[in-house]
């Protein structure tokens, strides 16, 4: 661990990563829905499968849920079986996209009863929060158009803007939302959140406690997303991030397969703006599904993929950049940059994790450990991660 700094070690020992408890459900696309031996039956599995990913990687203490996807009865009691396994609850995604109803939008839809059964949902969503001990309300909306005229844009602007004041109002004070936005898909012409300065936006309109995530997918080929991470961070209004791989749209794939040289720029805004310290209020948390892959190494691996990046971009020489950059030393600046990227850091986590008391690989660990095996035997007919319901 020699070349990171004291101050770098303990930034990359406090990062944590947020999963989500539909990367453990099976997945697919429209085409097939594929099924995997073992996946879990109910919400209790999906977060005893988030604390095994913690348990191996030391880094992923929080779980994401998915409402209705993650319905239980009790609460308070998922929320104990998630302490109890070491892990808490994070952030509650709302689902106003699954539902007959919502064939023309949730929160901009033109008719009044069906933005008050959205924002009614969201009120539900709140209530689980209380329940469970989440912070964070996210939203995402499919709502947008396919035809040009089908609906006036600025209507459902409007509309947006009275609904989520609505559901803002509801917040406790020490609870918040973010807003995230979406290029394109389900709708195809236009989409009411599509992009960070819509999303933002709303979130300036809302007050302090509302902010933007940045799902990595969600952009148009070629979008420089360490500028708009560099952006929100310098407005503060950057909430979380939804990290994941795309290649051509919002592929949901391992955050850091198709691109890791983004990642780590991306990390490197991160690192800049002093925005990895768990108080700096950024949520690092994945959206992913694994279609073809087994759910937990897939998670792993994503995990490890962050804290790599991290710690790549914790490597950077800021003294050697600044220096370069104030003398516009154009190729040593980005030749600090491409110093700290080339480094290897695996042995370097490796280090760290025995020092925590950990496996060093994580992955060997959990594929010697008979857990997929023991998963595989104990639980028949895993459900769908919610996607493909
Ligand atoms: C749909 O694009 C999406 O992937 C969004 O990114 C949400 O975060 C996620 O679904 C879960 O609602
Ligand atoms: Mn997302
Ligand atoms: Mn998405």
């Amino acid at each position: 661990m020699s070349d990171l700094s004291a101050e770098a070690l303990s930034l990359l020992q406090t990062q944590t990563i947020e999963l989500p408890s539909w990367a453990f459900g099976n997945s697919g696309t429209r085409f097939r829905v594929f099924t995997t031996a073992g996946v879990p039956r109910d919400p209790y599995e999906k977060i005893d499968d988030v604390a095994q990913v913690h348990r191996l990687t030391g880094v992923t203490p929080r779980v994401s849920l998915h409402i209705p996807w993650d319905r239980v009865e009790d609460y308070e009691a998922l929320r104990a079986h998630a302490e109890n396994q070491g892990v808490t609850i994070g952030t509650i995604n709302s689902n106003v996209f699954q539902d007959e109803d919502y064939k023309l939008g949730s929160l901009a839809n033109p008719d009044e009863r069906i933005r008050r059964k959205a924002v009614a949902h969201h009120l539900e969503c709140i209530d689980v929060m209380r329940a469970t001990g989440s912070p964070t309300l996210k939203i995402w909306l499919a709502d947008g158009t396919n035809y040009p005229g089908q609906d006036s844009i600025r209507a459902r602007q409007d509309r947006l803007a009275e609904a989520l004041s609505e559901i803002y109002a509801a917040l406790d004070e020490d609870q918040q939302l973010v807003l995230e936005y979406k290029l394109f898909e389900p709708s195809f012409y236009h989409t009411d959140v599509p992009d960070w300065g819509t999303s933002l936006v709303h979130c300036l309109a809302l007050g302090e406690r509302a902010k933007v995530v940045l799902d990595t997918g969600h952009h148009a080929p070629g979008t420089n997303i360490e500028f708009i991470v560099a952006q929100l961070l310098r407005l503060g209004r950057l909430g979380a991030f939804d990290f994941n791989s795309r290649f051509y749209a919002d592929d949901d794939l391992i955050v850091g397969a198709a691109d890791p040289f983004q990642l780590f720029r991306i990390m490197h805004e991160i690192v800049s703006a002093g925005a990895l310290a768990p108080d700096s209020g950024v949520g690092f948390m994945l959206d992913q599904c694994h279609n073809l892959e087994e759910k937990i190494p897939g998670e792993i691996r994503s995990a490890l993929n962050v804290q790599e990046a991290t710690a790549k971009a914790l490597l950077v020489d800021r003294e050697a950049l600044a220096a370069a950059q104030a003398s516009g030393d154009v190729l040593s600046a980005n030749a600090v940059l491409m110093d700290a990227y080339s480094t290897d850091v695996r042995p370097l986590l490796a280090e760290l994790r025995d020092s925590q008391g950990l496996a060093p690989d994580p992955m060997e660990a959990f594929l010697g450990s008979g857990y997929l095996e023991k998963i595989r035997a104990e639980r028949v007919g895993g459900t769908a991660a919610g996607w493909g319901a």
